[in-house]
């Protein structure tokens, strides 16, 4: 069962900070698929909620300079 969680992103400036973001987000435990989209600011993330939460991707993105903020 996997929840979907989408997310604005401030501070990327190029391509590349994207694909960090991409990459980081989806080498976490509990994340299936993550998917930036830097023209848009947007992630979206399917994840396991018994392994992962919105709230860790949030600090572990910004860990690497950048900052997610959880749609509502
Ligand atoms: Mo582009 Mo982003 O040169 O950290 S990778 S600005």
């Amino acid at each position: 069962v996997h929840d979907k969680a989408e997310f604005d992103i401030s501070g990327m400036t190029c391509a590349a900070c994207a694909n960090r973001v991409e990459k980081k987000l989806n080498k976490m435990q509990g994340i299936s698929e993550a998917s930036v989209n830097f023209a848009l600011e947007t992630a979206s993330v399917e994840y396991n909620p018994h392994n992962v939460s919105p709230r860790e991707m949030i600090d572990a993105i910004d860990k690497i300079g950048y900052t997610l903020q959880e749609k509502t």
